[in-house]
């Protein structure tokens, strides 16, 4: 039986992807690197250290950078992703969220977040989401990142769920593979192709509803 439910934030519950996206063009610009949609599906989930290799890589110049100078970048990157999520509000809830979790709540399933982001509290916060979620991962309690399934595993365990137990909500291909290596039941939220090794798969967080999952389960 289903009892948790648990939750990656950007993409999944809030559109902050696309500010992650904003932040990140910034700095591929600065570094010279080419900004592509495939470059931008492979940041998804993956840590802001993880993410600016990534770029890096895709920078055709000779130049390598040291560590000052990616701690900079990264920083750099965070703050103005900052500035954007300062601005946020209810309205950057992806829509259907907010009845899904009302009938998460209402059906007593428990909630956790599991985003790879250091600022989810903040967003959370700002978009006034907060109390549903009982557990947090803290990412930077966890040796390793999506697609790793210690941020999944964990998650269960802070809501004292075994993994088939519980569902694992994600947008990126690199997150719907944690879920899968933790066991745990896998709702992919985007295009089928990028997310074919989910369980189910969503196109948007409309389509998100308690009794859509039943139906899958039914079959
Ligand atoms: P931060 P998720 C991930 O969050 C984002 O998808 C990814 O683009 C971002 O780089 C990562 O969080 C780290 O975020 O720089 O705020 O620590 O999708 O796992 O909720
Ligand atoms: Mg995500």
């Amino acid at each position: 039986d289903i009892k948790g439910v648990i939750f990656d934030l950007d993409g999944v519950i809030s559109n902050t992807s696309r500010l992650h996206n904003v932040a990140w063009q910034q700095v591929a610009k600065q570094v010279g690197a080419q900004w592509t949609e495939s470059l931008s599906n492979n940041l998804k989930g993956v840590s802001r250290q993880d993410s600016l290799e990534l770029i890096l890589q895709a920078v055709p110049a000779d130049h390598q950078y040291n560590e000052r100078e990616k701690q900079e970048l990264a920083n750099d990157k965070n703050k103005h992703y900052l500035r954007l999520v300062d601005n946020m509000t209810k309205n950057d809830i992806l829509p259907g969220i907010v009845p899904f979790l009302e009938s998460l709540k209402h059906n007593n399933y428990q909630l956790a977040l599991a985003s790879a982001s250091k600022n989810s509290s903040r967003v959370l916060e700002k978009i006034g989401l907060s109390h549903y979620f009982s557990e947090i991962v803290d990412p930077q309690k966890l040796s390793k990142g999506k697609p790793d399934p210690e941020i999944f595993t964990t998650a269960a365990k802070l809501l004292s769920l075994k993994p088939d137990q519980c569902i694992g909500i994600e947008d990126a291909a690199m997150g719907i593979q944690a879920i899968n290596a933790a066991n745990i039941f896998s709702i992919g939220i985007g295009e089928q192709d990028i997310l074919k090794d989910a369980d189910i798969v969503f196109e948007n967080t409309n389509l998100l509803t308690l009794n859509n999952i039943r139906e899958y389960f039914e079959q």
